[in-house]
Protein backbone atom coordinates (compact mmCIF):
# COMPACT_ATOMS: atom_id res chain seq x y z
CA UNK A 1 0.00 0.00 0.00
CA UNK A 2 2.26 2.96 -0.91
CA UNK A 3 0.27 4.35 -3.77
CA UNK A 4 -3.68 4.73 -4.17
CA UNK A 5 -4.80 4.42 -7.81
CA UNK A 6 -7.45 6.92 -9.07
CA UNK A 7 -8.42 7.12 -12.43
CA UNK A 8 -5.14 8.01 -14.59
CA UNK A 9 -3.29 9.75 -11.17
CA UNK A 10 -1.22 7.64 -9.08
CA UNK A 11 -0.88 9.15 -5.47
CA UNK A 12 2.27 8.21 -3.26
CA UNK A 13 0.84 7.54 -0.09
CA UNK A 14 4.39 7.96 1.31
CA UNK A 15 3.41 11.05 3.21
CA UNK A 16 -0.03 11.55 4.53
CA UNK A 17 -2.91 13.29 1.37
CA UNK A 18 -5.05 16.21 2.07
CA UNK A 19 -7.98 16.00 0.63
CA UNK A 20 -9.65 19.86 0.28
CA UNK A 21 -13.54 20.04 0.88
CA UNK A 22 -15.39 21.64 -1.70
CA UNK A 23 -19.06 21.94 -0.86
CA UNK A 24 -21.29 23.17 -3.64
CA UNK A 25 -24.46 23.13 -1.46
CA UNK A 26 -27.12 25.42 -0.72
CA UNK A 27 -27.20 23.79 2.84
CA UNK A 28 -23.94 22.22 3.96
CA UNK A 29 -23.52 23.74 7.67
CA UNK A 30 -20.24 24.71 7.08
CA UNK A 31 -20.53 26.72 4.52
CA UNK A 32 -24.47 27.84 4.67
CA UNK A 33 -24.21 28.18 1.10
CA UNK A 34 -21.64 30.73 0.10
CA UNK A 35 -19.99 28.35 -2.57
CA UNK A 36 -24.00 27.91 -4.20
CA UNK A 37 -22.72 28.79 -7.45
CA UNK A 38 -20.19 27.19 -9.82
CA UNK A 39 -17.56 29.86 -10.72
CA UNK A 40 -17.19 30.48 -7.34
CA UNK A 41 -16.92 26.58 -6.22
CA UNK A 42 -14.05 26.57 -9.11
CA UNK A 43 -12.23 29.23 -7.86
CA UNK A 44 -12.10 28.11 -4.31
CA UNK A 45 -11.12 24.61 -5.64
CA UNK A 46 -7.92 25.98 -7.27
CA UNK A 47 -7.52 27.71 -3.98
CA UNK A 48 -7.61 24.90 -2.15
CA UNK A 49 -5.42 22.89 -4.53
CA UNK A 50 -2.64 25.87 -4.39
CA UNK A 51 -2.86 26.10 -0.54
CA UNK A 52 -1.81 21.78 -1.04
CA UNK A 53 -4.75 19.94 -1.14
CA UNK A 54 -3.63 16.68 -3.17
CA UNK A 55 -7.18 15.55 -3.76
CA UNK A 56 -10.56 17.85 -4.03
CA UNK A 57 -13.53 16.27 -3.00
CA UNK A 58 -16.82 18.19 -4.71
CA UNK A 59 -20.36 17.36 -3.12
CA UNK A 60 -23.66 18.29 -3.99
CA UNK A 61 -25.64 17.20 -1.21
CA UNK A 62 -24.92 17.45 2.80
CA UNK A 63 -24.96 14.28 4.69
CA UNK A 64 -25.02 16.66 8.22
CA UNK A 65 -27.61 15.18 10.31
CA UNK A 66 -31.29 15.72 9.64
CA UNK A 67 -30.36 17.15 5.98
CA UNK A 68 -32.57 16.68 3.10
CA UNK A 69 -32.13 14.87 0.37
CA UNK A 70 -31.44 15.97 -3.04
CA UNK A 71 -32.65 14.76 -6.62
CA UNK A 72 -29.94 13.32 -8.29
CA UNK A 73 -30.78 15.79 -11.61
CA UNK A 74 -30.04 18.57 -9.00
CA UNK A 75 -26.92 17.38 -7.61
CA UNK A 76 -25.64 16.51 -11.13
CA UNK A 77 -26.47 19.85 -11.46
CA UNK A 78 -24.81 21.50 -8.99
CA UNK A 79 -21.49 19.18 -9.35
CA UNK A 80 -21.42 18.77 -12.35
CA UNK A 81 -19.25 22.29 -14.05
CA UNK A 82 -17.12 22.10 -10.77
CA UNK A 83 -15.70 18.51 -11.79
CA UNK A 84 -15.51 19.18 -15.23
CA UNK A 85 -13.26 22.54 -14.82
CA UNK A 86 -10.75 21.09 -11.81
CA UNK A 87 -10.46 17.58 -13.21
CA UNK A 88 -10.00 19.56 -16.72
CA UNK A 89 -7.29 21.58 -15.48
CA UNK A 90 -5.29 18.60 -13.96
CA UNK A 91 -6.64 18.47 -10.41
CA UNK A 92 -7.17 15.29 -8.61
CA UNK A 93 -11.00 15.01 -8.29
CA UNK A 94 -13.38 13.57 -5.81
CA UNK A 95 -17.05 12.97 -6.21
CA UNK A 96 -18.78 13.07 -2.39
CA UNK A 97 -22.18 11.18 -3.52
CA UNK A 98 -24.16 8.42 -2.58
CA UNK A 99 -26.03 8.09 -5.86
CA UNK A 100 -24.89 6.06 -8.59
CA UNK A 101 -26.34 8.49 -11.29
CA UNK A 102 -24.26 11.15 -9.80
CA UNK A 103 -21.17 8.86 -9.69
CA UNK A 104 -21.46 8.26 -13.80
CA UNK A 105 -21.45 11.77 -14.07
CA UNK A 106 -19.22 12.87 -12.59
CA UNK A 107 -17.08 10.29 -13.79
CA UNK A 108 -17.57 10.96 -17.46
CA UNK A 109 -16.51 15.03 -16.30
CA UNK A 110 -13.61 13.52 -15.38
CA UNK A 111 -13.29 12.52 -11.68
CA UNK A 112 -11.12 9.97 -10.61
CA UNK A 113 -12.02 9.14 -7.37
CA UNK A 114 -16.18 8.31 -5.69
CA UNK A 115 -16.20 9.31 -2.20
CA UNK A 116 -19.36 7.44 -1.00
CA UNK A 117 -20.97 7.66 2.41
CA UNK A 118 -22.99 4.52 2.03
CA UNK A 119 -19.81 2.74 1.09
CA UNK A 120 -21.34 1.82 -2.19
CA UNK A 121 -24.50 -0.13 -1.09
CA UNK A 122 -26.73 1.74 -3.01
CA UNK A 123 -28.16 -0.47 -5.88
CA UNK A 124 -26.09 -0.05 -8.98
CA UNK A 125 -23.59 1.81 -6.98
CA UNK A 126 -21.14 -0.89 -6.87
CA UNK A 127 -21.26 -1.86 -10.67
CA UNK A 128 -21.05 1.84 -11.58
CA UNK A 129 -17.46 2.36 -9.99
CA UNK A 130 -15.93 -1.35 -10.97
CA UNK A 131 -17.08 -0.24 -14.37
CA UNK A 132 -14.45 3.21 -13.69
CA UNK A 133 -10.57 3.22 -12.90
CA UNK A 134 -11.65 5.39 -10.26
CA UNK A 135 -10.60 5.16 -6.70
CA UNK A 136 -13.51 4.24 -4.28
CA UNK A 137 -13.65 5.62 -0.46
CA UNK A 138 -15.46 3.13 1.37
CA UNK A 139 -17.20 5.13 4.73
CA UNK A 140 -19.13 3.73 7.68
CA UNK A 141 -22.08 4.92 8.64
CA UNK A 142 -24.62 3.69 10.82
CA UNK A 143 -28.83 4.25 9.69
CA UNK A 144 -29.18 6.94 6.89
CA UNK A 145 -28.56 10.80 7.20
CA UNK A 146 -31.72 11.75 8.37
CA UNK A 147 -32.57 10.03 11.26
CA UNK A 148 -28.44 8.04 12.02
CA UNK A 149 -27.94 10.83 15.04
CA UNK A 150 -31.30 9.38 17.05
CA UNK A 151 -30.09 6.41 18.92
CA UNK A 152 -26.81 5.32 17.42
CA UNK A 153 -25.78 1.87 19.36
CA UNK A 154 -22.81 -0.59 19.23
CA UNK A 155 -21.81 -3.50 21.55
CA UNK A 156 -17.73 -2.72 20.53
CA UNK A 157 -17.89 -0.06 18.06
CA UNK A 158 -14.43 -0.42 16.67
CA UNK A 159 -14.79 -4.34 16.00
CA UNK A 160 -18.16 -3.47 14.28
CA UNK A 161 -16.80 -0.46 11.84
CA UNK A 162 -13.97 -2.75 10.85
CA UNK A 163 -15.84 -5.49 10.52
CA UNK A 164 -18.29 -3.64 8.06
CA UNK A 165 -15.14 -2.02 6.39
CA UNK A 166 -13.91 -5.74 5.40
CA UNK A 167 -17.64 -6.75 4.11
CA UNK A 168 -17.65 -3.82 1.82
CA UNK A 169 -13.67 -3.83 0.85
CA UNK A 170 -14.70 -7.61 -0.02
CA UNK A 171 -17.72 -6.88 -2.04
CA UNK A 172 -15.75 -4.31 -3.76
CA UNK A 173 -13.13 -6.81 -4.93
CA UNK A 174 -16.00 -9.49 -5.87
CA UNK A 175 -17.18 -7.01 -8.32
CA UNK A 176 -13.34 -5.79 -9.75
CA UNK A 177 -12.59 -3.32 -7.69
CA UNK A 178 -8.62 -3.65 -7.12
CA UNK A 179 -7.60 -3.11 -3.18
CA UNK A 180 -4.85 -0.52 -4.99
CA UNK A 181 -8.10 2.07 -5.86
CA UNK A 182 -9.22 1.57 -2.22
CA UNK A 183 -9.87 3.52 0.96
CA UNK A 184 -11.17 2.98 4.31
CA UNK A 185 -12.87 5.48 7.00
CA UNK A 186 -14.23 4.79 10.06
CA UNK A 187 -17.43 7.98 9.17
CA UNK A 188 -16.65 10.20 12.28
CA UNK A 189 -20.17 11.60 13.22
CA UNK A 190 -21.97 9.44 11.21
CA UNK A 191 -24.44 7.29 13.59
CA UNK A 192 -22.34 7.48 16.58
CA UNK A 193 -22.00 9.57 19.59
CA UNK A 194 -19.21 11.71 21.18
CA UNK A 195 -17.93 7.90 22.99
CA UNK A 196 -18.36 6.06 19.96
CA UNK A 197 -16.48 8.53 17.77
CA UNK A 198 -13.67 9.03 20.11
CA UNK A 199 -13.20 5.16 20.63
CA UNK A 200 -12.71 5.29 16.39
CA UNK A 201 -10.10 7.79 16.80
CA UNK A 202 -8.31 6.39 19.83
CA UNK A 203 -8.01 2.72 18.19
CA UNK A 204 -8.04 3.81 14.52
CA UNK A 205 -4.95 1.86 14.03
CA UNK A 206 -6.83 -1.32 14.32
CA UNK A 207 -8.66 -0.15 11.19
CA UNK A 208 -5.27 0.66 9.79
CA UNK A 209 -4.30 -2.76 10.19
CA UNK A 210 -6.59 -3.84 7.51
CA UNK A 211 -3.54 -2.95 5.13
CA UNK A 212 -5.76 -0.23 3.15
CA UNK A 213 -4.97 3.61 3.66
CA UNK A 214 -7.45 4.96 5.87
CA UNK A 215 -9.39 8.62 5.71
CA UNK A 216 -10.28 10.36 8.53
CA UNK A 217 -12.55 13.30 8.24
CA UNK A 218 -12.85 15.29 11.43
CA UNK A 219 -13.16 18.79 10.28
CA UNK A 220 -15.36 21.12 11.92
CA UNK A 221 -17.34 18.17 13.31
CA UNK A 222 -19.88 18.07 16.03
CA UNK A 223 -17.45 15.96 18.21
CA UNK A 224 -15.30 18.60 18.20
CA UNK A 225 -17.72 21.31 19.25
CA UNK A 226 -18.59 19.15 22.07
CA UNK A 227 -15.51 18.81 23.02
CA UNK A 228 -13.88 22.62 22.68
CA UNK A 229 -17.64 24.18 23.40
CA UNK A 230 -16.63 26.13 20.11
CA UNK A 231 -19.30 26.79 17.11
CA UNK A 232 -18.74 25.08 13.48
CA UNK A 233 -16.74 27.88 12.50
CA UNK A 234 -14.15 27.85 15.07
CA UNK A 235 -13.14 24.15 14.99
CA UNK A 236 -10.42 24.96 13.32
CA UNK A 237 -7.40 24.17 15.92
CA UNK A 238 -9.30 21.03 17.14
CA UNK A 239 -9.53 19.86 13.95
CA UNK A 240 -5.89 19.97 13.05
CA UNK A 241 -4.77 18.25 16.40
CA UNK A 242 -7.76 15.52 15.94
CA UNK A 243 -6.38 14.45 12.07
CA UNK A 244 -2.46 15.19 13.28
CA UNK A 245 -3.60 12.57 16.01
CA UNK A 246 -5.45 10.42 13.39
CA UNK A 247 -2.39 10.25 11.48
CA UNK A 248 -0.34 9.50 14.28
CA UNK A 249 -3.05 6.35 14.86
CA UNK A 250 -1.92 5.22 10.67
CA UNK A 251 -4.56 7.63 8.71
CA UNK A 252 -3.31 8.44 5.79
CA UNK A 253 -5.62 10.73 4.41
CA UNK A 254 -7.34 13.67 5.90
CA UNK A 255 -10.64 15.45 4.47
CA UNK A 256 -10.57 18.62 5.47
CA UNK A 257 -11.71 22.32 4.77
CA UNK A 258 -8.97 24.44 6.45
CA UNK A 259 -6.03 23.03 4.13
CA UNK A 260 -3.41 25.68 4.67
CA UNK A 261 -3.92 24.95 8.65
CA UNK A 262 -3.51 21.28 7.62
CA UNK A 263 -0.48 21.59 5.33
CA UNK A 264 1.45 23.26 7.92
CA UNK A 265 1.03 20.71 10.56
CA UNK A 266 1.91 18.12 8.07
CA UNK A 267 4.71 20.23 7.10
CA UNK A 268 5.96 19.86 11.26
CA UNK A 269 4.55 15.92 10.79
CA UNK A 270 6.53 15.03 8.14
CA UNK A 271 10.04 17.05 9.03
CA UNK A 272 10.12 15.30 12.39
CA UNK A 273 8.86 11.49 10.76
CA UNK A 274 11.87 12.15 8.05
CA UNK A 275 14.59 13.68 10.17
CA UNK A 276 17.51 11.79 9.97
CA UNK A 277 18.86 11.82 13.44
CA UNK A 278 22.95 12.56 13.25
CA UNK A 279 25.21 14.57 14.80
N1 LIG B 1 -17.99 13.73 6.17
C1 LIG B 1 -18.89 14.51 5.52
C2 LIG B 1 -19.10 14.33 4.17
N2 LIG B 1 -18.42 13.41 3.46
N3 LIG B 1 -16.83 11.69 3.37
C3 LIG B 1 -15.94 10.91 3.98
N4 LIG B 1 -15.25 9.98 3.28
N5 LIG B 1 -15.69 11.02 5.33
C4 LIG B 1 -16.35 11.92 6.09
O1 LIG B 1 -16.10 11.95 7.33
C5 LIG B 1 -17.30 12.78 5.47
C6 LIG B 1 -17.52 12.63 4.08
C7 LIG B 1 -19.65 15.55 6.26
O2 LIG B 1 -20.50 16.12 5.35
P1 LIG B 1 -21.32 17.44 5.46
O3 LIG B 1 -22.14 17.34 6.70
O4 LIG B 1 -22.07 17.67 4.20
O5 LIG B 1 -20.26 18.58 5.64
P2 LIG B 1 -18.91 18.87 4.87
O6 LIG B 1 -19.02 18.31 3.48
O7 LIG B 1 -18.77 20.37 4.90
O8 LIG B 1 -17.85 18.18 5.66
Amino acid sequence: MSFLRAGTHRLSLARPLIMGIVNVTPDSFSDGGRLDDAQAAIRYGFKLQEAGADILDVGGESTRPGAAAVPAAEEIRRVLPVIEALAGHGCVVSVDTMKPAVMRAALDAGAAMVNDVMALRASGALETAAASDAAVCLMHMQGEPQRMQQAPSYTDVVEEVGQFLQDRVAACEAAGIGRERMVIDPGFGFGKTLVHNLALLRHLDRLAELGLPVLAGLSRKSMLGALTGRGVDEREFAGVAAHLMAVARGARLLRVHNVAAMRDALAIWNAVEEQQDGT
